[in-house]
């Protein structure tokens, strides 16, 4: 029976706890059992929907959405739960380790991704064409030491086996230096808070629900990066002298990895790489920038 009475003020909804990027806990995961789903996998048709945040290759395929169909390749708003599409169906060992943490009715997009070698993404914020944000999780489970990701201004690791609250709605990128396909799962839950995502089983055994939430990235999975030295930008913006409409992509590349290297802030990647168009002397590229920039981190 419902307490409330007409007239009376809805009692004020709890403050949601901060949502900060958080590693939740390492799973212990059957080595040979992923094998055999990424093998299973590697014969995949994946899609290069999103290729707009992409330098390079990230190709993904989805193992739950809206439909159950595997050419509903983005995110989009719906009601009601998820549903697993054939290749979902696929991959016993992720569809057990997905059913053992995860209370699934809330979720509502499961994909493979994979981060090609040498690729990068365009700092970008998710969820932007979306009503409601969702609640992201990322199980890293064939990467490198050689993988990096990035979240505002930090450059940190997801390592192998480890499972991650990923804040989407703050500016991010990823990297790959390493030769081969660096292969994440990615869930997206509908849900306020990334406590509500989990079985009462996992929670039990595995969580500490009380260091979670107000969580951060954890020293040991930052990377330092080299102090940006007098003299680099400059040599940066000179790329001026070569940036065209064919190479648009290789330049901004070019500053997206200097990024992952040097002391960079986030703001500078579309910051330099506006700069080298303006000393380009063509505005169609500065144009073609500031609409880009828009695109990840604003508006779409
Ligand atoms: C997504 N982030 O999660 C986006 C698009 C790169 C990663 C592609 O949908
Ligand atoms: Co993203």
């Amino acid at each position: 029976m419902s307490v409330m009475t007409h007239g009376t003020a809805p009692a004020p909804a709890p403050a949601a706890a901060p949502k900060r990027t958080t590693k939740i806990t390492s799973l212990d995961l059957d080595a040979e059992r992923l094998a055999e789903d990424l093998r299973r996998a590697e014969g995949f048709a994946y899609n290069d929907s999103y290729s707009e945040f992409i330098c390079g290759a990230w190709r993904s395929c989805m193992l739950w959405n809206r439909s159950g169909d595997l050419a509903d390749t983005r995110l989009e708003d719906f009601s009601g739960p998820g549903r697993i599409t054939p290749y979902g169906a696929q991959l016993p060992y992720l569809f057990e380790v997905i059913g053992d943490v995860f209370q699934t009715e809330s979720l509502k997009f499961a994909r493979l991704a994979r981060l090609t070698p040498g690729s990068v993404l365009v700092p970008h914020r998710d969820y932007l064409e979306l009503e409601d944000d969702l609640i992201r999780i990322h199980l890293p489970i064939q990467t490198s030491r050689d993988c990096y990701s990035s979240e505002d201004d930090t450059i940190y690791q997801m390592r192998h086996g480890e499972l991650w609250f990923l804040d989407a709605t703050r500016p991010h990128s990823a990297a790959s230096f390493t030769d081969r396909d660096r292969v994440h799962l990615i869930l997206d839950f509908a849900v306020d808070d990334v406590s509500e995502v989990f079985t009462e089983g996992f929670e039990q055994t595995c969580l500490d629900l009380h260091g979670l939430s107000g969580g951060e990235v954890p020293p040991d999975n930052i990377v330092t990066r080299a102090e940006l030295l007098p003299g680099e930008r400059e040599s940066y913006v000179a790329l001026a002298g070569v940036l065209s409409t064919e190479n648009y992509e290789d330049v901004l590349a070019m500053v997206i990895k200097k990024f992952f290297k040097s002391e960079l802030a986030v703001t500078d990647v579309f910051g330099w790489f506006g700069r080298i168009a303006e000393a380009s002397g063509q505005p169609e590229l500065v144009a073609r920038v500031r609409r880009h920039e828009e695109h990840c981190l604003v508006r779409r």
